[in-house]
């Protein structure tokens, strides 16, 4: 059985991992956070990842990282840049150092969330982050894609939608990622012998998709899950928004200042 370094583990998109891989991978589990509640396949290591000497003993015996660890909504540049910026660094140099090959990197649609929504794009477009957050999610594409061409890394970038059970609003019936359908891609990432530079979308099969994922079909995934059975019910009840909010696939996120997303409170958790 693999192992995997999954750091950021306190956070959802990790609960949902632990839960998908009870029975696949071993996981060391890492977060500033502690974690209660272990379960057999998994070990917890608490690391600031800003320190580069709590990020290198993680490493050990690791077959590949899943790098979820930071702050996952727009903030403050010197918690962007500690959590986000230099905690990203930390992972990739410390994984180059210990000779771990392959690394998952969360990225997010905040990278590109400048892009119109009536715009496509695919894996080749070019960041245009929405956020401080969006840069720092930019800024790890691009140490990524640097240490697959240099150090021969194999790295897997997910820009990431919303993972959640089910789609919560209008928005997220384009970028909504089921659990189900993240575990598939994220396997992709972690087995697939083709990975070298990837970016791919974290999307499940949404008829209303801003993104042309078809460099994570090339990779072999196939998602299972469709936003479409909620739209109904979603679209119901919804209110349109502030017109720049409804032009650009970041939403809010395009708005958001100096302290973070409107759809959220200080801690991160939805209004
Ligand atoms: C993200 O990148 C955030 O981590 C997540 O909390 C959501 O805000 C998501 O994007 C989204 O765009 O819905």
């Amino acid at each position: 059985m693999k192992t995997l370094l999954l750091t950021g583990a306190a956070g959802e998109v990790a609960r949902c991992l632990r839960r998908e891989f009870a029975t696949r991978y071993q996981f060391r589990l890492s977060d500033i956070r502690p974690i209660d509640g272990l379960a057999p396949n998994e070990t917890f290591v608490r690391a600031d990842l800003s320190q580069p000497d709590e990020v290198l003993p993680l490493m050990s015996g690791v077959d590949a990282v899943i790098h979820l660890g930071g702050f996952a909504v727009e903030g403050p540049w010197a918690v962007i840049l500690q959590a986000n910026i230099v905690g990203c660094y930390n992972v990739f140099e410390a994984a180059r150092q210990v000779g771990v090959r392959r690394i998952l990197f969360a990225t997010s649609n905040h990278a590109v969330g400048f892009y119109r929504r009536d715009r496509r794009i695919d894996h080749t477009a070019i960041p245009r982050p929405d956020s401080r957050y969006g840069v720092s999610k930019a800024f790890g594409e691009a140490l990524g894609s640097l240490y697959a061409d240099k150090y021969g890394m194999e790295v897997y970038a997910m820009r990431i939608g919303n993972v959640s059970e089910r789609p919560a609003d209008k928005r997220r019936l384009s970028i909504w990622l089921s659990p189900r359908d993240l575990a598939q891609l994220v396997a992709i990432g972690i087995e697939n012998p083709q990975v070298k530079n990837e970016i791919v979308y974290g999307v499940s099969d949404n008829a209303r998709a801003w993104w042309d994922n078809s460099n994570a079909h090339r990779l072999g995934y196939r998602p299972q899950d469709r936003s479409e059975d909620y739209a109904a019910a979603i679209l119901a009840k919804h209110q349109d928004d502030n017109p720049l909010v409804e032009t650009y696939q970041g939403g809010t996120f395009v708005l958001a200042e100096a302290g973070g997303d409107p759809n959220r409170d200080a801690q991160g958790r939805p209004k």
